[in-house]
């Protein structure tokens, strides 16, 4: 069988993961397989045609790929998976997909993905583990993934020869409780490592931030997604600290416009500024939204939100707020959101931070990641006395 791989036409800065894994189970039958971006003509007429997906709120680009390349190849059977097809089957439906998938393909998840196909890319991505222990509201992963799976920690099996990055995209790795071995490998091989999708701040114990002083991290991502989580994100960045981790290096994805308010928002990023983390602002994305930041909760106005937009561009730094000596001192003397996030720019030469803790914090570092570690959002009453 001759299976034809197609990435729509959206943006992304990752190679298509899924249809990797599926060209490798493919290839273990004797298929052959071609990896294209749409809208690129096969060298073959393809007898099957697999289609992936991503964000919901990028699903043009996906119908138009599923139409296009159903007209050119009338008689292949056309396929469409990934994000959005599981999220929003019944909309993906309307793309004429022959079949949508919705969830994982059990056989292809045990494969390397083909990295073959994607010779530019160095690194290697990996789940280790599907599925999370807590079921966050605002999430699809439990919706996507289930219940957690089994603990891959045997890494050397799962890095692509010549990687010297690997990439994991478990959503969190320590709520499995067979973190440990995988850490240990992660040491003992010393390949640089990247938790892409945030650590669980009430799972970083003593031990774990212990074992991450060993491994070579570009960046540490933590979430604060709601302030009933304050004290332990504050325990894990000094534990890491004490561990001898930059605590510049600590990047915390802050989510907002989700079950919070203005307020509550300002006093998370001044938190994690006055503990010396940097706050990366997470906006919420409903899990069906079609359209990117359309989404307004009830506790934010949209005038807020272009405020906070505009705030990470004058004031911070990559969409992120650094602690800068400036804007901390801005932020402490600030009483209000408005005071806070008013556009007054900090001036860079006054912050007094050395060049080299700047050059720490680069785009990559500062990708955003999905707002992990929160679960279930325990009811605080009155989150201004828990900042007491
Ligand atoms: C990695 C990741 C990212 C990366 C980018 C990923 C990329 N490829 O470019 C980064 C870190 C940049 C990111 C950012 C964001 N993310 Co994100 N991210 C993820 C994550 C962990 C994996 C996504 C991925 O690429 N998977 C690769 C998939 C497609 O491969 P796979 O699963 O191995 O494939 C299997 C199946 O899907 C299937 N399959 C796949 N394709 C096909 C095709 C066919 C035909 C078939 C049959 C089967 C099939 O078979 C494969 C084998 O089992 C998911 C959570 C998760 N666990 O899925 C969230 C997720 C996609 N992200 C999410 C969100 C909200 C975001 C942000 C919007 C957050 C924010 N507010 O800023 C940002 C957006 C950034 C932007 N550019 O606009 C949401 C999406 C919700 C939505 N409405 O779409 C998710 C689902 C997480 C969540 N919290 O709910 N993200
Ligand atoms: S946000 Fe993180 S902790 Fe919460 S359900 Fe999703 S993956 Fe799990």
């Amino acid at each position: 069988m001759r299976v034809l791989l197609v990435e729509p036409d959206y943006y992304t800065r990752y190679p298509p993961l899924g249809l990797l894994k599926l060209a490798s189970y493919h290839r273990a039958k004797n298929d052959t397989v071609e990896l294209i971006r749409a809208p690129a003509e096969p060298t073959q007429p393809p007898d099957r045609i697999y289609v992936t997906s991503l964000f919901t709120y990028a699903w043009r680009p996906v119908h138009e790929a599923v139409r296009s390349y159903k007209d050119r190849f009338p008689r292949a059977d056309v396929r469409l998976g990934g994000i959005y097809a599981s999220l929003l089957p019944e909309h993906a439906r309307l793309s004429g997909a022959d079949h949508v998938q919705v969830g994982l393909v059990p056989e292809a998840e045990s494969h390397m993905p083909a990295y073959d196909l994607v010779p530019e890319w160095t690194s290697t991505i990996l789940f280790a583990s599907r599925g999370c222990i807590r079921r966050c509201g605002f999430c699809s992963v439990p919706k996507l993934e289930g219940r957690p799976s089994e603990l891959r920690y045997e890494l050397e099996r799962f890095i692509y020869p010549g990687h010297k990055k690997v990439i994991l995209w478990d959503n969190n790795i320590l709520g499995n409780p067979n973190w440990k071995p995988l850490f240990d490998d992660i040491i003992r091989l010393g390949i640089e490592v990247d938790f892409n999708q945030g650590l669980d701040a009430r799972l970083l114990t003593d031990e774990v931030a212990e074992r991450i002083s060993h491994m070579r991290m570009s960046s540490i991502r933590l979430a604060y997604d709601y302030i009933g989580i304050r004290p332990a994100v504050q325990a894990a960045v000094s534990r890491l600290r004490e561990h001898g981790a930059s605590t510049r290096k600590v990047i915390v994805y802050t989510l907002f416009d989700y079950v919070d308010d203005p307020e509550n928002f300002f006093h998370r990023v001044r938190d994690l500024l006055n503990w010396g983390a940097v706050s990366y602002p997470m906006r919420f994305e409903p899990l069906t939204s079609l359209a990117k930041n359309q989404f307004v909760s009830p506790h934010w106005t949209a005038e807020a939100l272009t405020r906070v937009a505009k705030a990470r561009r004058v004031l911070g730094f990559a969409g992120a707020f650094p602690p800068y000596k400036g804007l901390v001192e801005k932020l402490n003397a600030s009483g209000t959101f408005d005071e806070a996030f008013s556009l007054r720019p900090v001036q860079k030469e006054r912050q007094g931070v050395p060049q080299n803790t700047l050059s720490e914090i680069s785009e990559e570092t500062l990708v955003p990641i999905t707002y992990h570690g929160s679960g279930r959002l325990r009811k605080v009453k009155d989150w201004r006395k828990m900042l007491a």
